[in-house]
Formats: structure tokens, C-alpha cells, sequence
């Protein structure tokens, strides 16, 4: 089990009781647990089954210890079942609702016996929820504004969520005797940044092996439908997958239909179309007589095009790219050297220094930033000019005693919601690196956050925006800007766009990084690592860099450090 199973289970659990009014301090034992093993490297159910003592574990007591090994040992946490039977599932998914947190569903569900975003949705539109106590018009609006995310994201699950599912079922089907291929298809491996449902194609002489296996995956909670060569299952987690077994000689074929997207697939039908031939999940075909089918490269050859990176495949340029001459090559994961943005200590993150650049180091990148808050963001302990200054002493310290990886001295600086910037600059002219981002008063109006945005990209210290818009994956909209007039700004003052690799967040998006391309800015890849297991996230930044188009060319930190520099104001 891994820890963040582990570490959601405390996480459910903290919810459900704070919902239930329990005792605040057991809430918080709860999530401070959570947090603790979510951040830990190594295997909790490991160590547990090893005999190990929990306890050593910051925030684990005994009681917790006895829990974990419980959750470790059973697979399930005879609490928790107990209470999900008391709290209908629809009161969770309240929860999703932007700015809508435990203490205001306990009341939705305690006092007004609300179980489900449509009954949430009706007592606010009848006034109900403005007449509660503790709450107002504003927060009824909000609800009624914002429901409509909760619902949606109920329905899509995150990239990560995605493909840990789906490469673990992946995996676990190609060890099944018989099997010849598997892969993931769809969204998932196109690398979008949600997913509807997954879609996994597998081939085998006898398709009863897969589904059965299937069936009986440790994933998979129930089979909704199943014929000779389709199944569709749904995941205990809630997202269902669709899983088809397909001859070998139309693998290739299907692979490309079902990889889709949809749109890419109309225009590869009609590519094919023009050049008298058919196209479909079989094969293409001239006449009866079927010419492709084995590989996508097969399929995509027999029409006369490149096959196509999956993360391309969204009929945006990826035609136009292919008629101008061979495919530009990608970005990948390791061509990724450096990365600059993370949390140590000495904010909210919980490696120190060291650990993080050790961590990096071990990982193969050659140079790191340490971005701690600056003080704007005092619930992470952010620093003020003083405590900023002697941080980067300890960097410095660090820097001596480690090597074979480089640190530069950086901040990641709270652009204020005055437009003025959270340290003054003769601190800022001191970093090697100044992220600027926005955290707080996203909700202004757009012209006051261009004028943010344009003091701090006008500012000779800047090097990057951060976290551009602040959109939270299905969980939050960005601030209102005008994002073409920040990155000709960006352009024009030699400042760099960040893609979060953070699958909560991936901003700059596809679309966006695609444009910033255009206009020739300097993007970089960063984790925001707030733990040393944080750099596991880079590959999803390293996604949604493919889906925009992205070269090594493009992204500044697949550089050495020393042509990195060169880019630098
Ligand atoms: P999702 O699940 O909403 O995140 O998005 P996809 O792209 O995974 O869509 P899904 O699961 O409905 O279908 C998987 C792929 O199968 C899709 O990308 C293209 C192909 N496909 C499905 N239905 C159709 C269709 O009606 N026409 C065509 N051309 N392709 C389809
Ligand atoms: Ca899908
Ligand atoms: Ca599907």
C-alpha cells in the first residue's frame, strides 16, 4: 500500500469527523498524520509490516501506530467504513466546492439535512442557506457560482490519478499469461491534464484472461458491462475504465482510434479518405484488403504522416506541424537538468536544504533554486529581508559541503495585492533567482491584476512568473488576465513563464505554454517541491510541456547551468 493511500485514508477520516463535529484536536491528529506519511520517502506499510516502530514518525502516537498497521494489514480502517455508512457520499462531495470546507458541510448536513450537491444546490437558490446562521448572501452566491466545478470535477480525475491507475492496471495485464500487448489509450495518454474515464487496450488470443483478471484487480471495485471483447469496470477510487481485447495485427489500429482525440481522428479519417483509403479500429484498408494495422507507426505510415506524439494529438497544429517537415522533437523528462522552484524548512516545506539537494542530486538534476515564501505568506512562515538574508547564508553553507549539484540562492516573492512587491529590491537584487508570483487577492478585477503582473515583470530583479494564474485544476479559476498582453510584456522585459509540474495546478497550461512559444519566451519546468518525494511530480510539467509543443529549445532548464545564465536579465 502506498503512503498516499494511507495518508488519504487520515485525510477522509479527518473530514468525515469534522463533519460529525468531533473533537478539533482529533481532526487535527488526523490530518497532521496524514501529512506526515503523504511526505515521507519511504514506505510506511514497509516499515510497518518490517516490524518497524511508527512511533519514531512525527505526529504518530501509539493509537495512530495501531491504526496505520491496521490500514497496512487489512487493507481497510474499520472506523472509517463505519463512518462513511453515517455520511451519504454526496454530503463528501460538498467538499469539492471551492471554498466550501468541512465546518460549512457539517452545518449543510447536520442542521439543514442537505445529502447531495442537488439538494445543496436547490436550498441555495431558494435563499435557504443565506437565512443559516454564520452565513450570508456572499457565501450563498459563492456556492451557487461555484457548485458547478465541484460537479465537474467529480466527474474527471487529475493526470496523476490517472495514470497511476491506469500504468498500474497496464503493468499488472501485461504479466497475465497470453498477453501479448497492453497499453493505456484516451486522454490518459494524451497526457491531458483530467480525465473522464480511463481507457486501457490489451492484446490476447483468449480474451477471458484479461477480464477476468480485470475483474479481479485490487484496483477494481465492480464490472458494469462486459461482452466478448469490451469490459467496463469501475475503479474503487470511483473513476470507471473502459478495457478492450483486440486481435494482434489491429493493435497498432486500435491504439490510434481509441488514443483518439476524437477531432484528430476526424481529420486522420479524411486524411485517409483523400487518399482512397479507410481508416477505422481494424486497420486501413484498400478495398477489403487491409494494408495497416500492427503498429501506430504502421497505421500512421500507410497514410503518409509521422506517427504522432499522443500528447500532440488534439488537431490543434499537429497536421500543419506535419505537412512543414519531420516532427519537432519533444521535450522528455530527461532532458530536464535543473530545477528552480522549492521549499525547504525554512517556509512550509519539510526537507531542509540539504535533504533537497540531495534529494535533486540523486534524481540526476545537476543545479536547484531554493524558492522559500517571502513574508506575505505568513501561514507558511514566509521571510522577511532579514531571515531571507541569513537563509541564504545556510545555502551558501550547503553549497560547500555538497557536490556534483549547484543551489542557487532564490525566492519565490508575493507579488501584493497594492502591485507593489513583498521585498524591496535592493533584496531581490541580491537572489540569484526571483520567482514573482500572485497568492493573494486573486479575485480583483483584471486590471488590477495586470497591474500586478506588470510590476513585477517590469522589475529589473524578476526572472520568472510563477504559477502565472493561480488556477487549481477543477478546483479554482484563475485570476482574470489578460495573458497575451502579459507575455508580450514577458517578452519584451526578458522575463520567463513557469509550467507548474504540480498536477493540482499545470499553469501555465497547454495552451498557454504553446503561446508563450510563439512569442519566444523562456519557459521553465519547476516541481514547487515542498518535500523531498516532490520531485516526482516533474514528469506531469513535462506532459503538458509536450501537449504545448515544447523542444529542449524551448525550455530553459534542459540547459546547463551556465547557458541557463546566459538567458538571465
Ligand atoms: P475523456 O475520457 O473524456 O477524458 O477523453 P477520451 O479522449 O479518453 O475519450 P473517450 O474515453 O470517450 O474515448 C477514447 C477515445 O476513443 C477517444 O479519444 C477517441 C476514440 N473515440 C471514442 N468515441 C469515438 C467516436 O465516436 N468517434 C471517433 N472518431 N473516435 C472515438
Ligand atoms: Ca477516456
Ligand atoms: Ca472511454
Amino acid at each position: 500500500m502506498k503512503n498516499d493511500q494511507i495518508a488519504e485514508c487520515f485525510e477522509l477520516l479527518a473530514d468525515l469527523l469534522e463533519i460529525q463535529g468531533a473533537n478539533a484536536f482529533r481532526v487535527r491528529a488526523y490530518r497532521n498524520a496524514a501529512r506526515t506519511i503523504s511526505s515521507t520517502a519511504e514506505s510506511i506499510s514497509d516499515f510497518s509490516t518490517q516490524g518497524g516502530d511508527l512511533t519514531e514518525f512525527a505526529g504518530i502516537g501509539r493509537d495512530l501506530a495501531k491504526q496505520i498497521q491496521e490500514i497496512v494489514s487489512t487493507g481497510q480502517h474499520a472506523q472509517l467504513e463505519e463512518l462513511k455508512k453515517q455520511v451519504p457520499s454526496g454530503v463528501l462531495d460538498m467538499l469539492r466546492i471551492p471554498g466550501v470546507g468541512p465546518k460549512k458541510v457539517a452545518v449543510f448536513f447536520n442542521e439543514l439535512h442537505l445529502t447531495s450537491l442537488d439538494e445543496l444546490r436547490a436550498a441555495a437558490e431558494a435563499g435557504v442557506i443565506a437565512r443559516q446562521k454564520g452565513f450570508g448572501k456572499k457565501t450563498e452566491e459563492a456556492i451557487l457560482k461555484n457548485i458547478q466545478m465541484a460537479t465537474e470535477a467529480s466527474a474527471r480525475i487529475s493526470i496523476a490519478e490517472a495514470r497511476a491507475a491506469a500504468d498500474g492496471i497496464v503493468e499488472d495485464l501485461l504479466k497475465l499469461d497470453g498477453v501479448k500487448q497492453a497499453s493505456a489509450a484516451g486522454s490518459c495518454r494524451r497526457r491531458k491534464e483530467t480525465c473522464g474515464d480511463l481507457d486501457i487496450l490489451v492484446s490476447c488470443d483468449d480474451s477471458d484472461v484479461p477480464m477476468n483478471a480485470l475483474a479481479a484487480h485490487p484496483f477494481v471495485s465492480e464490472v458494469l458491462q462486459q461482452g466478448d471483447t469490451k469490459q467496463r469496470v469501475r475503479l474503487k477510487s470511483g473513476v470507471e475504465l473502459d478495457l478492450r481485447v483486440v486481435p494482434e495485427e489491429s493493435f497498432g489500429a486500435a491504439l490510434q482510434y481509441f488514443t483518439g482525440s476524437k477531432e484528430h481522428n476526424v481529420v486522420v479519417r479524411g486524411l485517409a479518405k483523400d487518399l482512397g483509403l479507410k481508416v477505422n479500429e481494424y486497420g486501413v484498408f484498400r478495398g477489403d484488403q487491409q494494408i495497416a494495422g500492427r503498429t501506430e507507426q504502421d497505421v500512421y505510415a500507410a497514410l503518409g504522416l509521422p506517427c504522432f506524439p499522443p500528447e500532440l494529438r488534439e488537431n490543434r497544429h499537429e497536421f500543419a506541424l506535419a505537412a512543414a517537415g519531420p516532427l519537432p522533437k519533444l521535450v522528455t523528462l530527461e532532458d530536464i537538468q535543473g530545477d528552480l522552484h522549492m521549499h525547504t524548512t525554512a517556509s512550509d516545506g519539510m526537507g531542509t536544504i540539504a535533504e533537497m539537494a540531495e534529494a535533486a542530486k540523486a534524481r540526476g538534476l545537476k543545479y536547484i533554486a531554493i524558492t522559500d515564501h517571502s513574508k506575505r505568506v505568513s501561514m507558511a512562515n514566509g521571510l522577511d529581508a532579514s531571515r531571507l538574508r541569513q537563509h541564504w547564508k545556510e545555502i551558501e553553507k550547503v553549497r560547500e559541503s555538497i557536490s556534483g549539484i549547484e543551489i542557487l540562492c532564490g525566492i519565490e516573492c508575493d507579488i501584493l495585492e497594492d502591485a507593489t512587491m513583498d521585498l524591496p529590491d535592493d533584496v531581490l537584487a541580491e537572489a540569484d533567482w526571483v520567482i514573482a508570483v500572485l497568492h493573494y487577492g486573486l479575485k480583483q478585477p483584471r486590471e488590477q491584476i495586470m497591474k500586478r503582473l506588470m510590476c513585477a515583470v517590469t522589475n529589473p530583479h524578476v526572472d520568472i512568473i510563477g504559477h502565472p494564474t493561480g488556477r487549481l485544476v477543477g478546483r479554482r479559476e484563475g485570476a482574470d488576465l489578460n495573458i497575451v498582453e502579459l507575455l508580450k510584456a514577458a517578452a519584451d522585459h526578458r522575463v520567463m513563464m513557469e509550467i507548474n509540474a504540480h498536477p493540482k495546478r499545470l499553469d501555465l497550461d497547454d495552451i498557454h505554454a504553446a503561446l508563450a512559444k510563439e512569442m519566444g519566451i523562456p519557459i521553465v519546468i519547476s516541481t514547487d517541491s515542498h518535500t523531498v518525494n516532490g520531485f516526482d511530480v516533474l514528469t506531469f510539467g513535462v506532459d503538458q510541456a509536450r501537449r504545448a509543443g515544447l523542444t529542449c529549445s524551448d525550455v530553459a532548464n534542459t540547459r546547463s547551468l551556465k547557458d541557463f545564465r546566459s538567458l538571465l536579465k
